[in-house]
């Protein structure tokens, strides 16, 4: 008998139709009644298939007796209740480094964009401003720039060497000091203060709710610029939308938001911004390696092979 597993939401096809092929998979997205399907099959389930937006928490995973292995499609794993997991002896997985680029090609466009005011302009074009008014006002050059990293860790390192080809100067902030040339802050807002532009690459959950706050986004200043492409939990999103309101923050480029798929209406109008819909990791082939790394780790576990990329 096929193992039975638990999909949390839609997949790739070519993700979907694997899982199909080696299990019985419960699509608990398209349940009318999610807690009666639980209910019925809570006990045979030995595996969740999901995302890093979906998580699996230890409400769910308490009513799955027989639950073996989450397997993440993403590497952030903040919605994944760790500690219940671990607990329950439940094994988790992600999807690191097969991102890294991408993300990271993410970041260096929201830096290229806001400073170079990319989108402002673009409606500058489309509404015939250039006809009816002439050039826009100049934009910024990132030579030479400062960027200071929160969180330099596989993503973020791959931000810094990208960055550095541009003439960047590189600083980074995270508990611990590297053993690497960029220089190291032990404070936020220190670094904040110190640099043009903040990016945010750190993972989201209880240790950095919140620490880009408004003493930061003040520290980074009416010149700056903060860039988020971690988890919306990092931001202030109050603060962060006061701040560029009240032009004490000078630009900010936003993958992530504090409670996606919502967007302050606020940011909807302000031209100093500009928003991606969760976009980091999103191209068809990184997306795609993501999706091979599920199915993998998975069918590891289900043939007794130690899975190839466990959240540790
Ligand atoms: P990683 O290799 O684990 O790096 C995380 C870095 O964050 C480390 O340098 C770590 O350094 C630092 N960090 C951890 N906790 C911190 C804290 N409390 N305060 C300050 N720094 C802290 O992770 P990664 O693979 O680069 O991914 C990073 C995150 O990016 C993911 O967790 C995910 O949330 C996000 N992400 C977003 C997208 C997107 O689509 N926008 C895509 C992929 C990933 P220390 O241990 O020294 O503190
Ligand atoms: C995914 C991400 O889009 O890897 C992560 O942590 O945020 C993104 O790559 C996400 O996990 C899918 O929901």
């Amino acid at each position: 008998m096929k193992p039975e597993i638990l999909m949390m939401g839609p997949m790739m096809p070519h993700v979907e139709a694997a899982l199909d092929e080696a299990y019985t998979v419960h699509r608990l997205f398209k349940a009318d009644d999610r807690d009666a399907l639980i209910a019925e099959i809570g006990p045979r389930i030995r595996g969740i298939a999901t995302d890093g937006g979906l998580g699996a928490s230890a409400d769910l995973m308490g009513k799955l007796s027989a639950l073996e292995i989450v397997s993440c499609y993403g590497v952030g794993v903040d919605a994944i209740d760790l500690g219940h997991a671990k607990s329950q002896g439940v094994t988790v997985t992600n999807t690191p480094d097969v991102l890294n680029d991408d993300v990271a090609n993410m970041a260096v466009a929201l830096v290229l964009a806001t400073s170079r005011t990319l989108v402002a302009n673009d409606t500058w074009v489309r509404q015939g401003r250039w006809q009816s008014e002439g050039a826009p006002p100049l934009a910024r050059s990132i030579r030479g720039a400062k960027v200071g990293i929160l969180g330099l860790g596989r993503i973020g390192k791959d931000i810094a060497e990208k960055l550095g080809v541009f003439g960047c100067e590189i600083a980074y902030h995270g508990r611990s000091k590297q053993d690497i040339s960029y220089e190291y802050f032990d404070d936020l807002a220190a670094m904040a203060k110190a640099v043009d532009y903040l990016i945010a690459i750190c993972p989201g959950g209880p240790s950095t709710n919140g620490i880009v706050n408004a003493e930061v986004l003040e520290a980074l200043g009416k010149d700056g610029t903060f860039i988020n492409v971690a988890r919306g939990s990092v931001h202030d999103e109050t603060a962060l939308v006061a701040a560029l309101h009240n032009g004490t923050l000078g630009a900010a480029g936003l993958d992530v938001f504090a409670k996606e798929p919502g967007v302050p209406e606020a940011l909807l109008k302000m031209d100093n911004v500009v928003l991606q819909p969760h976009q980091g990791s999103g191209t068809v082939e990184t997306r795609r390696a993501m999706g091979d790394l599920v199915v993998e780790n998975m069918r590891r576990h289900f043939t007794g092979e130690p899975v190839k990329t466990p959240v540790t």
